[in-house]
């Protein structure tokens, strides 16, 4: 976007950003691109570049081929604990402080709840949570044991532990999506930041907003499927648009 294609859109969105007392975030992969956490659209560097994801996210993966999918965890692991919240994830921390805002998340990474967002609704899991195979047993991992390699097995039973996350034909957590269907009502304000809203259910939550009353905010370099619907249009990447945004709501 132009320089002053792209002023003009941002102060739009800052101006209905600063109208609104309730602020949904519906965030994806891109907004720990710059963390050096790959996205999904880019295709899997080195090791895993002959993989697509959804080869590697689903049950039957996990069934057929326990090691790899967890040594694909353990790496991707790895890649955000070193890589850690950028300045978008900081700048939301920032707006929760000027605004009642709720994040909702596709993302695994943590970096949200990293950077100290506490209102994080996390539709597809949570890398850094493991969960038992065969029992309750589940824990949370801290992100300084980033570098774990191998199987998981269960203290309690011994089977496998597996990452608490949603695969491909899982279920989301009843949760996630209540406190997503609570925030899209309640939301004056809706940021779209990071996603190409090509994953079902979650991408519904994004063609909600856009369909709602409240202002919806796009944040992505590339355009989306919902880019000629939303009411402000920010092409640019979420380290630039959202520290923006909080300055223009604190001058
Ligand atoms: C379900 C956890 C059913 C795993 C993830 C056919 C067969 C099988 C299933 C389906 C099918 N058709 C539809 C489905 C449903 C399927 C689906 O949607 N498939 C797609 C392929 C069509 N969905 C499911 O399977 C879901 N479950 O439907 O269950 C069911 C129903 C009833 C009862 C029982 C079962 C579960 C989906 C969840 C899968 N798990 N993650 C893991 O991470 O390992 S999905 C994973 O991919 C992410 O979590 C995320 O959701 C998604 C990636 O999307 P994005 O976040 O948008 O990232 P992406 O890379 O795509 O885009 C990045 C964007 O950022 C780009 O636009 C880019 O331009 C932008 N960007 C880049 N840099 C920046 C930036 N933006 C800002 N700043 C930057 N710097
Ligand atoms: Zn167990």
């Amino acid at each position: 976007m132009s320089g002053a294609g792209y002023d003009l859109a941002l102060d739009q969105a800052a101006e209905a950003l600063s109208a609104a007392k309730r602020v949904l975030v519906l965030s994806g992969a891109g907004i720990s691109a710059e963390s050096g956490v790959p996205t999904f659209r880019e295709a899997q560097t080195g090791l895993w570049a002959r993989y697509s994801p959804a080869d590697l996210a689903s049950p039957e993966a996990f069934a057929k081929d326990p090691e790899r999918v967890w040594a694909w965890y353990h790496w991707r692991r790895s890649l955000i604990a070193r890589g850690g919240p950028n300045a978008g994830h900081h700048a939301l921390t920032e707006m929760a402080n000027l605004k009642s805002l709720q994040i909702v998340t596709q993302n695994v990474d943590g970096l949200h709840q990293a950077a100290g967002s506490r209102r994080v609704a996390e539709l597809h899991g949570n890398i850094w949570r493991e969960r038992c195979s065969a029992c309750d047993f589940h824990r949370l991992v801290p992100m300084a044991e980033a570098e774990g390699d191998g199987l998981v097995r269960c203290p309690d039973c011994g089977a496998l532990l597996r990452p608490a996350i949603v695969w491909f034909g899982e279920m989301l957590p009843a949760t996630a999506l209540a406190a997503a269907d609570e925030a899209l009502a309640a939301a004056d304000c809706v940021i779209v930041v990071g996603t190409s809203n090509q994953i079902y259910p979650a991408a519904a939550l994004v063609d909600r907003a856009v369909a709602g009353r409240a202002p919806v905010v796009e944040i992505n370099p590339e355009d989306t499927p919902v880019s000629r619907r939303v009411t402000h249009r920010l092409a640019a990447p979420a380290s630039r648009a959202l520290p923006a945004l909080v300055a223009h709501l604190t001058t």
